[in-house]
């Protein structure tokens, strides 16, 4: 049995040569993915997966055009952007799935991959089409960048004002402490002054920083997380501040709020304008199996986040964004992703959790007309079912290997409600704790079982989300 990595190597790669610069034919449709979710939702294993197994699709048989046969040939080519870095396919899914499989590292910028996909048409044996060739541009972008379409509504003034709040609210009171402390020693109306400036965004990035790692999502700007190619830069170099009575003109106050509109014009709208509105397809991948472990006050933040991310899928008819929205997105998935981490039988559980938490958003403006559907997935399947005799009770467990030990191990990871509003409603209430459950998340080890032939990455579910997203377009 070969390892995918080798297969993939030496069969994606000829190809990509083969076939470089034949020319795009303007018959050959193609159809922009963009691959979304807050840093560690899974965007980069999903991707990997999603690529390794369409490539070698004998793992997806809910994907109708794998199913059926008519998937000819997929493979890989350059990209037709090149301002855009390529997707680490190759090193990513050797990672994951080589001698000694590990996490991929996290990525901090938008990358992009092309795979082309050459199917029989359903109406082949009729007679009339003959193999033709799909072009799938993958784009991958942090959910962080979603967050910031709300910066536009906003000036200076009510963005500070919103950030101080949240950070002097109790749940991230420990987190903000260091940055409202060097607050206090600065005066917003005094003399701006750059050591000042950068020692200021330094600690507020930290607070982000730390409240990120506490499990908090809505944490704006999102490129002070992920700065890309422009860290450093001034625009990049702001923090909320109390507004001042008199802000001079050469005051900290008046230079952050100059800045802070440099952010919304230099990084802000590009993206947007560039890249998010030639989106065709989406997929907002949600850990939110990692926000109820982490307690109820992450799952309210993470519920808040997903309101704002998908703000940017169902934006005012007179906003900003709808002026340079392109195509129209025409499919939505939400995925909480990690549901290896789950024995099946709650799995729709988790589904009712995804989909509650995108309910809001989606009774208002139903996303412009696109279809949306929610998914409980995992892009790289880790475990195995167990169910073990506990005091004379049934548990239905996962078994894997732990990150930690590096030894194999059985998880119960607690029993997740029928009823999603048993975990949303005390989170909005701003329950601390889970009044009688407890939930229990452990990093597993990716698999290290060598891959058949024909065959991805073990997942689940993401045959099904495959053919949501694009298995109209390989009819
Ligand atoms: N068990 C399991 N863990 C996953 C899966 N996908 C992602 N993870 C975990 O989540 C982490 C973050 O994933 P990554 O794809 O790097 O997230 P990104 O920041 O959104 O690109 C990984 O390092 C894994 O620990 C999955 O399908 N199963
Ligand atoms: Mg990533």
């Amino acid at each position: 049995m070969a390892r995918l990595s080798d297969l993939t190597d030496s069969m994606g790669r000829a190809l990509e040569s083969a076939q470089a610069r034949t020319g795009e034919f303007l018959f050959e449709p193609t159809l922009r993915l963009g691959v979304t979710g807050l840093s560690r939702a899974g965007k980069t294993v999903f991707i990997t997966s999603l690529v390794a197994n369409l490539l070698n699709p004998g793992r997806m048989p809910q994907l109708a055009a794998a199913r059926d046969g008519r998937l000819l040939l997929t493979f890989l080519q350059p990209q037709p952007d090149d301002d855009l870095p390529r997707f680490a396919y190759e090193d990513h899914l050797a990672t994951m799935t080589g001698p000694d499989p590990a996490w991929p590292d996290s990525t901090r910028h938008v990358s992009q991959l092309r795979l082309s996909i050459r199917v029989r048409p359903t109406g082949f044996l009729t007679g009339f089409t003959g193999p033709r060739t799909v072009h799938l541009d993958i784009v991958d972008y942090p959910g962080e960048w979603l967050l910031d379409l709300a910066l536009l509504n906003q000036d200076y003034a009510d963005w500070s004002a919103g950030a101080l709040a949240l950070a002097e609210g109790p749940a991230r009171a420990q987190a903000a402490a260091p940055w409202l402390q060097a607050l206090r020693g600065a005066d917003s109306a005094a003399s701006f002054d750059e050591a000042q400036a950068q020692g200021l965004a330094r600690a507020y990035t930290g607070y982000l920083t730390r409240a990120k790692d506490a499990g908090f999502s809505g944490c704006t700007p999102g490129r002070f997380l992920l700065p890309g190619e422009m860290e450093g830069s001034p625009a990049l170099t702001f923090a909320p501040l109390p507004r001042p009575d008199k802000p001079g003109r050469d005051s900290l106050w008046t230079e952050f709020r100059r800045r802070f509109e440099s952010y919304k014009r230099l990084v802000v709208k590009p993206f947007f304008r560039d890249h998010f509105a030639r989106i065709d397809r989406q997929i907002v991948l949600v850990d939110a199996l990692g926000a109820i472990a982490a307690g109820p006050p992450a799952v309210e933040d993470l519920r808040l986040a997903m309101a704002d991310i998908l703000r940017a899928f169902r934006p005012g008819p007179n906003s900003w964004l709808s002026s340079v929205l392109g195509r129209r997105v025409e499919r939505i998935a939400f995925a909480a992703t990690k549901a290896d981490h789950l024995h099946h039988t709650q799995h729709p559980a988790l589904t009712a959790i995804m989909e509650a938490l995108v309910a809001d958003a989606r009774a208002r403006a139903a996303y412009r007309g696109a279809q949306t559907r929610s998914f409980a997935i995992a892009a790289l399947r880790t475990t195995i079912e167990q169910t073990l005799d506990h005091d004379g009770r049934q548990l239905d467990c996962v078994r894997g290997v732990l990150m930690s030990t590096g030894r194999e191990a059985a998880l119960y990871p607690g029993r997740l409600p029928e009823d999603p509003a048993m975990l949303l409603t005390p989170a909005r209430r701003g329950a601390g704790a889970w009044l009688d459950a407890d939930y229990d998340i452990m990093a597993f080890r990716p698999p290290s079982a060598a891959l058949g032939q024909g065959m991805g990455p073990p997942h689940i579910r993401l045959d099904r989300v495959a053919e949501f997203l694009v298995g109209d377009r390989l009819l």
